[in-house]
């Protein structure tokens, strides 16, 4: 049985979050990036695509060729939340997914239990999928028997299509890519083989072994001549799971009294348990760990007796293990985690029928994000998010000498309208990120 993999990648997506996010930019010219003296292009929309702005260009250079385009500074909080949503999509389908950049993942579709006939169906539920719940966002989809033909089938599906590729087919659809279609052949190789008169994939798949062999060497000949026949071993790498999940408090002052540690504890374990809950997966250890007034650290473990992400249940485990404790000599550290997980995925493998709960919820951590990586500078670069006590949430079009321009829009209004106003304002602030209903919290902040 041939593999199936599928890769997703999504459509311009620095630029389609701005869209989404500035209803007035939708069908225009977007592009992220390229400010200040050296900056380079991140991304650009389809629609400035047409005049040539491109990825890792010059700002300099798209703003000739774009003079109109709305030019963005990045706003990284909001790629990487509907990045998450994407990301936790694609592990509900299988466990096996191995994210690329914040925008393009593989998958093994083995667990996935998709069968080949419904394969069609299955990628249009997902891509409809990916564009309810990031509301807006739209993916292209690529699936073949091997990582990259999976990866070149979503590229020929851009923007916003899918490809999915019969085993039978897969051998007439690289055969006329130029050989820098195939991983591995750089600027180079690609020089190499086309001095032997090897321009596309087919060329190479005809090519004489001892001679390809004699250019580019004996390992780079074998793996392009497995490549151009369509022959790729490569896993998807799916992240290595965590192997706990804890949290630990250290105080100003030492801590004597047991009530006021529990109720500390009691907390830590609600913080954890939902983070567990959230990662998908189901603890059989919880562990305490205490360190006293001199410096001595104390780790106690307990099983849960079977494997659970229960609130009541690691809370209970970790009080217990408090009770174990004298905390008259002074607590000056008090932590709690869980350990030794199954995950849900792994229990659907063996035999559940069920797929797993959606791993979405509502979250509130956004603001914290925002504070690591949100609005750099002056906090007013254009495309920023602010807000204003009459006018509400909008984001920054444009500033300098003293002023700063916002149009008053959000992804659920209409295009809004604009106002110009002192950068001094104190009616005028910049905002936090605008969560998604969608948003998803993972235990990696
Ligand atoms: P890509 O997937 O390469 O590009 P894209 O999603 O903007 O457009 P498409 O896939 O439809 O061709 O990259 C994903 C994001 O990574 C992109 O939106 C911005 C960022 N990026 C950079 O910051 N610098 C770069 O040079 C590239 C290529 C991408
Ligand atoms: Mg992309």
């Amino acid at each position: 049985m041939p593999r199936r993999i599928l890769h997703l990648d999504l459509d311009a997506f620095y630029a389609a979050v701005e869209q989404r996010d500035k209803p007035s930019l939708r069908g225009k010219a977007v592009v992220v990036g390229g400010s200040g003296q050296r900056g380079v292009v991140a991304t650009a929309s389809y629609e400035a695509r047409t005049f040539g702005v491109r990825s890792a260009m010059s700002g300099a250079e798209a703003r000739r060729r774009a003079p109109h385009a709305a030019f963005l500074g990045g706003r990284f909080p909001a790629y990487r939340e509907s990045s998450r949503i994407v990301m936790a999509l694609l592990r509900e389908i299988s466990p096996l997914v191995e994210p690329l950049s914040l925008d393009e993942a593989f998958v093994d579709l083995a667990p996935s239990g998709w069968g080949d006939d419904e394969l069609v169906d299955r990628v249009a539920w997902l891509r409809s999928e990916v564009t309810r719940r990031t509301e807006g966002l739209t993916a292209s989809v690529g699936v073949g028997s091997a990582k990259f033909l999976a990866k070149l089938a979503s590229e020929a599906a851009k923007p916003d299509g899918a490809r999915i590729l019969l085993p039978d087919e897969e051998l007439d659809f690289i055969s006329p890519l130029p050989v820098r279609a195939i991983p591995g052949v750089g600027p180079a190789t690609e020089q190499r083989l086309m001095a032997i008169g090897l321009y596309t994939v087919a060329d190479l798949r005809a090519a004489d072994r001892a001679e390809l062999i004699r250019e580019v060497g004996q390992a780079a000949g074998e793996g392009l001549a497995a490549l151009a026949q369509g022959r790729d071993d490569r896993e998807v790498q799916a992240q290595r799971d965590p192997k706990s999940i804890s949290t630990e408090d250290t105080f100003q002052t030492d801590l004597t009294d047991p009530v006021q540690l529990e109720l500390i504890l009691r907390r830590d374990a609600a913080g954890v348990a939902g983070r567990l809950t959230r990662a998908g997966y189901f603890a059989r250890t919880v562990t305490l760990k205490v360190r006293f007034a001199d410096f001595t650290t104390r780790t106690i473990a307990r099983s849960l007796g079977g494997a659970t992400d229960s609130v009541d249940a690691i809370t209970a485990a970790g009080v217990s293990l408090l009770s174990e404790v004298d905390v008259r000599p002074g607590v000056r550290l008090l932590g709690i985690g869980v350990s030794n997980f199954t995950t849900a995925a792994q229990e659907r493998l063996f035999g559940e029928d069920d797929p797993p709960p959606a791993s979405t919820s509502t979250t509130t951590g956004a603001d914290t994000e925002v504070a690591l990586s949100g609005v750099r500078g002056s906090g007013y670069h254009p495309g920023a998010d602010v807000e204003h006590d009459v006018h509400g949430r909008g984001w920054v079009w444009g500033s300098g000498l003293g002023r700063v321009t916002v149009r008053f829009e959000t992804r659920d209004t209409g295009p809004g309208p604009i106002r110009t106003f002192a950068v001094d304002d104190p009616a005028l602030r910049p905002a936090g990120l605008y969560p998604l209903p969608l948003a998803v919290s993972t235990d990696d902040e």
